[in-house]
């Protein structure tokens, strides 16, 4: 889902893809609690969790998200609403450019916000981020993930308090490569490693367990404050993990920090991978969702509309 490149003040990446992103944050956050002068080592930087997150091991998960900036959550979704969560969605994907190619526009659409819809932008080679609402089956699944330990651990992440800033699904296409290495958003703090604030919250509606999964550099969120000379201080000291792919079953999701590197590996389901997002925040932050104002449908309700981010950038 998000933005290919950073949404706010990120740090330059090595391979960041050319894909644009609004940057904004509609006030200035307060300070966040205890954040440290962290470098490259991976210490804990958040408070702890709140007392009641300990049941059902949301505070073990929660403790492996500050530490690696992604968790993966078990058993979040029945398998009977991912299938209608995946069939909707893909309807609605194939709607969207059913109706591309009804006005004379170029299928599939640039990448880019100035290529893409208020329903649908292509933000990659093969990937695309819509927002198109497909039916009650997407509601339900939203509904599920709210009530699910995923939830609960990424408001745990989140110091206690969390909103919905986002809801949309990630499509790749069969057979689409990898993407470039990238965050879904930058470091508020430049002087200091902070709490997260924004996380998201993604469920594949296919099956991923043998490829096509979200690949993360475990810990990196410590480093792209400062991305170059940290990584390269990680190097130094041998800290720096290797990339690695949480094997998700169906219905498992995996949440992860929006400074944290990771990108979409080669799709190999053998067909299109649809994949939920939900995206939570602290309640003073906003990152104005990446679509345009074009419509493909004009007037329908959008997945998210109610959120906060739900404004559409021109
Ligand atoms: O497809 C994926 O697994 C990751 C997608 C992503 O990170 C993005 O679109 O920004």
């Amino acid at each position: 889902m998000a933005a290919l490149l950073p949404r706010n003040a990120a740090p330059p990446l090595p391979d960041a893809d050319a894909a644009t992103s609004s940057l904004s944050l509609d006030a200035a956050p307060p300070p966040l609690p205890d954040a440290d002068a962290a470098t490259s080592s991976l210490s804990l930087d958040a408070a702890p969790p709140p007392p009641d997150a300990d049941d059902d091991g949301v505070a073990a998960l929660t403790a492996a998200f500050l530490a690696d900036g992604y968790v993966a959550v078990r058993g979040v979704a029945p398998a009977g609403a991912l299938a209608r969560g995946r069939d909707a969605a893909l309807v609605a994907f194939a709607e969207c450019f059913d109706a591309m190619a009804a006005r004379g526009e170029p299928v599939p659409p640039g990448v880019g916000q100035k290529g893409g819809y208020r329903e649908i932008v292509r933000r990659h080679v093969g990937r695309y981020e819509m927002r198109r609402a497909p039916s009650r089956d997407w509601a339900a699944l939203r509904r599920i993930v709210e009530a699910s330990r995923a939830h609960a651990v990424a408001v745990a992440a989140l110091g206690g308090e969390a909103v919905v800033l986002g809801c949309s699904c990630v499509v790749a296409e069969a057979a689409c490569a990898a993407q470039a290495w990238h965050v879904d958003g930058g470091h508020l703090d430049a002087a200091r490693h902070a709490a997260p604030h924004c996380v998201n919250v993604f469920l594949p509606l296919v099956d991923v367990s043998r490829g096509g999964g979200t690949e993360f550099r475990p810990g990196s969120h410590y480093l792209t404050r400062d991305l170059k000379r940290m990584m390269l201080v990680a190097k130094i000291k041998k800290t720096l993990r290797p990339p690695a792919v949480p094997v998700l079953d169906p219905g498992d999701a995996v949440l992860f920090d929006y400074r944290v590197l990771h990108r979409g590996t080669e799709n190999t389901t053998g067909g299109p991978r649809p994949v939920f997002v939900l995206t939570l925040a602290r309640p003073w932050f906003r990152d104005l969702l990446n679509f345009p104002k074009r419509a493909l449908f004009p007037g329908e309700a959008l997945a998210g509309d109610d959120l906060p981010g739900a404004a559409a950038v021109s």
